[in-house]
């Protein structure tokens, strides 16, 4: 909080910004900005005219039930979030090429044994959600020379990229030895990181879940990789956050968890669009990076 507050005093010094656990007049307040907020603060803002998430994703505003789908809502778009996301995912991708985490599991117990690696010619990648996010990581591996293909609502057309339509999942499917998870959370997408699609993939497929917990059964994936279906998932999104101590996934070797860390909101660079889309909205201007509240992404 405190680095937000001083980015946007560095940059812009003149527009009133307050951390809503200081006092203030509420009324007073036009634009929220938020990143996993209580449900039902938003209720206490009778004059908010935008919320904005402080990162890509938009799913938790949804999900609180003070949120009215009349105010206007935007979402970071940021060239760093962006990189920071194809190079996260482009190093979970070679980390399971060659072998990384099962030498990480052999060094626990002394083991030395050189294995088999995969090369890239061998593997098809498939990026499910081709939004901006999903496509620059897609465009990302085809620039580095990697077979990719792409799964969305509806067909995109992106160089190199073969996509499909939500109609062609099992075929899309069955050619990703990685799969990679970058969907908006949706009605629709919520749980479809599941057995059914599991089996769906090759034999020996390799998960990467960088979008939402809410995607992913999480029994289904144990179930996929304790039967040698799945040869391993890195996965950096969890149904609860910070995942609690008993969890499963903490000692399971094909699970390779990190801490929703793939790509963080740098205040620096999002605030001068957080002050342009205030400026905007004053003015009655369009915003930047507006959400369409009824497809929810
Ligand atoms: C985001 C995230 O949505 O970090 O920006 O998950």
């Amino acid at each position: 909080m405190t680095q937000w507050l001083a980015a946007f005093k560095a940059i812009d010094s003149s527009v009133k910004v307050v951390d809503f656990r200081e006092p203030h007049d509420k009324a007073s307040i036009t634009m929220a900005l938020v990143w996993k907020q209580a449900h039902g603060l938003l209720s206490l803002y009778p004059n908010l005219k935008c919320v904005a998430s402080m990162g890509a994703g938009v799913d938790f505003i949804f999900e609180d039930p003070s949120y009215s789908t009349s105010i206007p809502m935007t979402r970071v778009v940021d060239p760093m979030l962006i990189t920071d996301m194809e190079e996260f995912v482009t190093a979970q991708v070679y980390a399971h090429l060659k072998g990384l985490y099962d030498y990480k599991v052999k060094q626990q117990d002394s083991f030395w044994s050189q294995q088999p690696y995969l090369r890239k010619e061998e593997v098809t990648i498939g990026v499910m959600g081709l939004g901006i996010l999903g496509t620059a990581t897609a465009c990302s591996l085809v620039r580095q020379g990697f077979k990719v293909q792409g799964w969305s609502v509806t067909k995109k057309k992106i160089a190199g990229v073969k996509s499909y339509d939500k109609n062609d999942l099992d075929i899309f499917l069955s050619h990703s030895n990685i799969l990679i998870c970058l969907l908006p959370l949706t009605p629709s997408t919520e749980g479809i990181l599941n057995i059914t699609n599991f089996s769906a993939l090759p034999e020996g497929a390799f998960l990467i879940h960088v979008a939402r917990g809410p995607h992913l059964v999480e029994t289904d994936l144990i179930e996929a990789l304790d039967s040698g279906w799945l040869s391993g998932a890195a996965i950096d999104v969890f149904h609860q956050e910070p995942l609690c101590k008993e969890h499963v996934f903490w000692k399971h070797p094909k699970v390779h968890m990190t801490p929703h860390c793939a790509s963080i909101s740098s205040p620096e660079s999002v605030v001068p669009q957080v002050l342009a889309n205030y400026k905007a909205l004053m003015n009655s201007q369009p915003l930047l990076n507006q959400v369409n509240t009824e497809k929810g992404y």
